[in-house]
């Protein structure tokens, strides 16, 4: 019954005849699989009249259904002055904690309203019936990607006790108002100027010391060509953190990509989204200093120094957006594919230049772990075909053990295209760039 937590068994058995739940991922090299982690964080958010006795109702689908709860923070609603936004964090550990778990959002929703509910979690487990017509919402104009600013997996200023700064005042202080910078920004705004402390840059002069010996003998050239001109027009040194603003601008001159400030993980659909558009959804804040060369979330080390440079690329720009553009829309299932595409691209990514293999995806060049690693013999490469890249499990807090050699951006967007063909959608999307906004022709 409980497959997932029966002991591996190194048989024959391929990724696909197995169900694999949680954080389990297929190493291909081992042939076996292997658990990172024995829970799931997830978020519910739900938005109720701002009156006596309305949490308490609200709270009992999670009693009812024994759900345990790990944090919960509350901020007023900005659409609406009667309401108030509730956030409850919470673990699930199996099958049966998600069943029950489903159960209470039900009767949540049965409570506040359907719309009133969403859950935030890596996996969308909010799953619409598949017998649903409905077409998941998604934004048609750029300025519609302000509805995300509030749908965050985690509210950026509280940490979880495991975080390297959860116990430092001063960096919770920090990462809170990092957060409502996110929180407040409309599209078409400057996005605000920060001052760094000296612990912050500090930090920052560590990881980008020790990053800055490894791009050229291991970045690819689309990273070499870039990072010169962001040294001269964009402040990036060891001693200054760019600011996000004057990164945008540079951005926007190259490929009319632009940056977002975000307060910390979106969910894949919302965060894909906003590719479809150019807009780069970036954190603003800086990791723990405790431990400069980890950090269990994006921050600004890896937006700054492992993105942004890639996206610098017109071709590599409109390869991430053709993923964007694919996730408009689409069911589900779908989206966890183009998450994993993203997770194989744009994040751990390799590439062949004259035989070497070199790095291009942002998670390999914001780690020194993840550079040598990418290159080596250590690592599995394998062929770039999105129908594989889709069925591989993957790690999210440990090194990788696979990746897939992309051909050219170019190419790899066309396979994107091809692949993408298949979405079950009534309608195709095309890209308007005067009007930054998408257009639905229907299909038939
Ligand atoms: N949210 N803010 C933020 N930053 C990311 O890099 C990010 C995200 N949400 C999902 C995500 N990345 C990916 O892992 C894919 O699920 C798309
Ligand atoms: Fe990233």
């Amino acid at each position: 019954e409980d497959a997932a937590s029966e002991p591996a068994t190194k048989s024959s058995k391929s990724a696909s005849d197995r169900k694999v739940t949680y954080h389990q991922y297929w190493n291909p090299s081992n042939k076996e699989y292997v658990s990172t982690m024995g829970s799931e964080k997830m978020s519910v958010v739900f938005s109720i009249p701002h009156q006596p006795s309305a949490l308490v109702k609200a709270l009992t689908p999670f009693q009812n259904n024994s759900i345990n709860l790990t944090h919960i923070e509350s901020r007023p609603l900005a659409e609406d002055e009667n309401k108030y936004k509730f956030l409850c964090n919470l673990e699930i550990c199996n099958e049966d904690d998600e069943k029950r778990l489903k159960k209470a959002i039900s009767e949540l929703k049965e409570i506040s309203g359907r719309d009133c509910v969403k859950v935030l979690s890596r996996r969308d487990i909010d799953k619409k019936d598949s017998e649903s017509e409905e077409v998941p919402w998604f934004p048609i104009k750029i300025s519609e990607l302000d509805r995300f600013a509030s749908q965050i997996l985690s509210y950026g200023s509280e940490l979880d006790a495991d975080h390297p700064g959860f116990t430092d005042e001063v960096y919770r202080k920090r990462r809170k108002m990092f957060a409502d910078i996110a929180y407040n920004y409309k599209h078409g705004e400057p996005i605000p100027q920060v001052e760094y402390n000296e612990a912050e840059l500090a930090t920052w002069r560590t990881v980008f010391t020790k990053l800055s010996t490894l791009f050229e003998t291991h970045a690819c050239k689309e990273f070499r060509k870039v990072w010169p001109l962001l040294v001269q027009n964009c402040n990036y040194n060891k001693d200054t953190i760019p600011q996000l603003q004057q990164v945008s601008q540079f951005l926007k001159d190259c490929t009319g990509f632009t940056l977002r400030p975000v307060a910390g993980l979106l969910s894949s659909r919302d965060f894909l989204a906003g590719l479809a558009f150019r807009v780069f959804h970036s954190t603003q804040y800086i990791r723990h200093g405790a431990n400069p060369f980890y950090t269990p979330e994006p921050d600004v080390c890896h937006e700054l120094i492992g993105h942004v440079p890639l996206f610098c690329d017109p071709e590599f720009a409109a390869f991430s957006q053709e993923i964007g553009l694919a996730s408009l829309g689409a069911p589900d299932e779908w989206i966890e594919k183009l998450a994993t595409l993203y997770w194989f691209t744009i994040e751990f990514g390799v590439c062949r230049e004259e035989g070497a293999l070199k790095a291009y995806g942002a998670g390999c060049i914001s780690s020194i772990e993840e550079l040598e690693n990418c290159v080596s013999d250590t690592s599995k490469k394998l062929p770039f075909e999105c129908e594989n890249i889709v069925s591989t499990k993957y790690p999210i807090t440990t090194i990788q053990p696979v990746y897939f050699v992309a051909p050219s951006f170019s190419e790899a967007k066309r396979k994107i295209r091809e692949f993408s063909s298949q979405i079950p959608r009534t309608f195709t999307v095309h890209y308007n760039p005067y009007t930054q906004s998408v257009q639905l022709i229907n299909k038939r």
